[in-house]
């Protein structure tokens, strides 16, 4: 599991080179940008629930199939484990955007994740759907101007819409 430094560190140490100024220059963007990842976490973490049943609402009302009797979220058992799933996935992308660095959401979450659900007979492209709708409702609340200091946010709200991406992709 790397963060934003310790990736860069890392590929610096395997070629046994210095830190480049455009390394540098990245990082410095990093810790600039600090406090807006931090409050992103934040805003993302304090509404994890409302991100995850605002996403499973729309993606049921979607794919209805998905909650008929046989669908993959019947019975409350599947409904619980779907739920969780996206709160998982969630919770790693706060992880991808707290560090800055998108190894700890691969190597822990994604890595293997498609395998899992073509055992199960889940349907990928539907958990993908689900996290795209994660994405829009995170960075919704993400991106609200009231009761924050207001500053250029554009460059995060894009780091952490790849993200989201990330995770759909590797599903679907
Ligand atoms: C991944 N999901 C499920 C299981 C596992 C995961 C390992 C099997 C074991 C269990 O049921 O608990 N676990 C999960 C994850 C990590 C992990 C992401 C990462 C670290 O450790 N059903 C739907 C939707 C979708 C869904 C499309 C969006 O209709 C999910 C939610 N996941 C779903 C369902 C099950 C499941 C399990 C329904 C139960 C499948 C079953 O038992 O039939």
């Amino acid at each position: 599991m790397f963060d934003a430094y310790t990736k860069v560190v890392s590929q610096a140490d395997a070629r046994g080179d210095f830190l480049s100024s455009d390394q540098l220059d990245a990082l410095s963007r990093v810790t600039g940008d600090g406090l807006k990842r931090i409050d992103a976490v934040n805003r993302m973490t304090g509404s994890a629930s409302k991100i995850v049943s605002d996403a499973a609402r729309a993606l049921f009302a979607e794919q209805p199939q998905l909650i008929a009797p046989g669908g993959n979220a019947y019975t409350n058992r599947r409904m619980a484990a779907c739920l969780r799933d996206m709160e998982i996935i969630l919770r790693y992308v706060t992880y991808a955007t707290f560090t800055g660095d998108a190894s700890v959401l691969n190597d822990r979450c994604l890595n293997g994740l498609r395998e899992t659900y073509v055992a199960l007979g889940t349907p990928g492209a539907s958990v993908a759907a689900g996290v795209e709708k994660m994405k829009a409702a995170a960075i919704g609340i993400v991106s609200d101007t009231q009761g924050i200091t207001q500053g250029d946010c554009s460059s995060l709200y894009s780091e952490i819409g790849s993200y989201f991406d990330l995770a759909a992709a590797a599903v679907a």
